[in-house]
């Protein structure tokens, strides 16, 4: 029988692909909040490496981004005894639901996917992988496996968690009740950080230019320097606006405001009257600040040789036990035989 949540805490589950150096928008849009939930819920916090390669990457830089990512859940406060920390492919039963559930969702459904269309639009048309179509089918496969509750995510993943509940409710109401259907949960400020150099897109950490993202390991003088040259408009008011022609601003006060905790109506307050300049100056403060014992703690965790990979090896562990549970009751809904070898 799949466990249900009247008989165990509730489940988080969520990841980050390790397909570069991670920004400030993974940190404020999932990571912050994922260290904030690691004491209420049972949380599978993962890297997620098999997404990260529906475009094509270097093995070796695949390799250290991976191990950059584990030890930046670890730096950011994530404790292995709280959550388990652990990477997508060492666990197999993903790429097994993965494929379950692709078979079970229409291609219309896929079609309608924005984030598909935005990565496809940066590559060749005839080298877009098949992976990255069906990037969605996996992601909901990583999150029903764990009969997660909620899920911890940014804004731009909305979508692709919608399809994640329309395909658990499409499989609970054709072969019984199975999966539990997830909901999502949005941090309340910096759930979408924007580019600094084009603050119209979501910041993210393939895009090359060397103004766009802080990432987490930056400098303080980068950090300054991006800040001080990001993006903003010609006017001179400092407010939180949906306006794009100010997506600027708003999107430095949203950082200001996702790295203090502090009220829109109090920072309004606090740059009243101010210039750009200022307002860029204080947001650089506090995006250093809140980052110094982040990157204290990294370079500790780094530091220590193969405290990485045990936490990995120790996580993956903990995580197949609940993926093949759910696994193994897919598998019998299906109509897939036993195998008699299979433990
Ligand atoms: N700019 C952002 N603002 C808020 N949240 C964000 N996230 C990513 N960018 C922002 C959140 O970080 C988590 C991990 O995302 P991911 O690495 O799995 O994929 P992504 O959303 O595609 O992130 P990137 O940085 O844009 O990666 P690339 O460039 O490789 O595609 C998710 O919870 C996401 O919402």
């Amino acid at each position: 029988m799949p466990e249900t949540t009247s008989t165990r805490p509730l489940r988080i589950l969520s990841g980050i692909q390790p397909s570069g150096q991670l920004t400030i928008g993974n940190y404020l849009g999932a990571l912050k909040q994922w260290v904030q939930l690691q004491d209420d819920y049972e949380c599978y916090y993962c890297i997620v490496d098999m997404h990260a390669i529906t475009v094509p990457r270097e093995p070796a830089e695949l390799r250290a981004s991976t191990r950059m990512t584990a030890a930046l859940y670890l730096a950011c406060g994530i404790r292995p005894e709280r959550a388990t920390i652990f990477v997508q492919s060492h666990v197999s039963a993903h790429a097994e639901l993965a494929w379950i559930l692709g078979c079970l969702t229409p291609m219309g459904w896929l079609n309608r996917m924005t984030q598909f269309k935005d990565k496809a639009a940066k590559q060749q048309a005839e080298s877009v992988s098949a992976g990255l179509f069906t990037y969605p089918t996996l992601m909901a496969a990583d999150i029903l496996l764990y009969q997660a509750n909620l899920v911890p995510v940014g804004d731009d993943q909305r979508q692709h968690l919608e399809l994640t509940r329309d395909l658990a409710q499409r499989f609970n109401s054709q072969y019984g009740e199975t999966f539990t259907v997830p909901e999502g949960f949005f941090p309340k400020a910096g759930a979408r950080i924007m580019g600094l150099d084009n603050p119209l897109v979501k910041m993210s950490k393939s895009e090359t230019s060397d103004y766009h993202a802080v990432y987490m390991l930056d400098e303080p003088d980068q950090i300054k320097r991006k800040i001080m040259r990001a993006v903003t408009d010609s006017g001179n008011s400092i407010y939180f606006t949906d306006d794009p022609e100010k997506a600027g601003v708003n999107n430095l006060l949203t950082i200001y405001q996702a790295f203090t905790d502090e009220t829109k109506e109090a920072i309004e307050a606090r740059f009243a009257g101010k210039g750009y300049a200022e307002l860029k100056k204080a947001v650089a403060e506090v995006v250093v600040e809140g980052l110094r014992p982040i990157q204290a703690r990294y370079r500790e965790l780094t530091a220590e040789s193969d405290l990485i990979d045990q936490v990995l090896m120790q996580g993956a562990a903990k995580a197949r036990l609940v993926a093949n549970t759910t696994l193994n009751t897919v598998r019998e809904r299906i109509g897939f035989l036993a195998a008699a070898d299979r433990a």
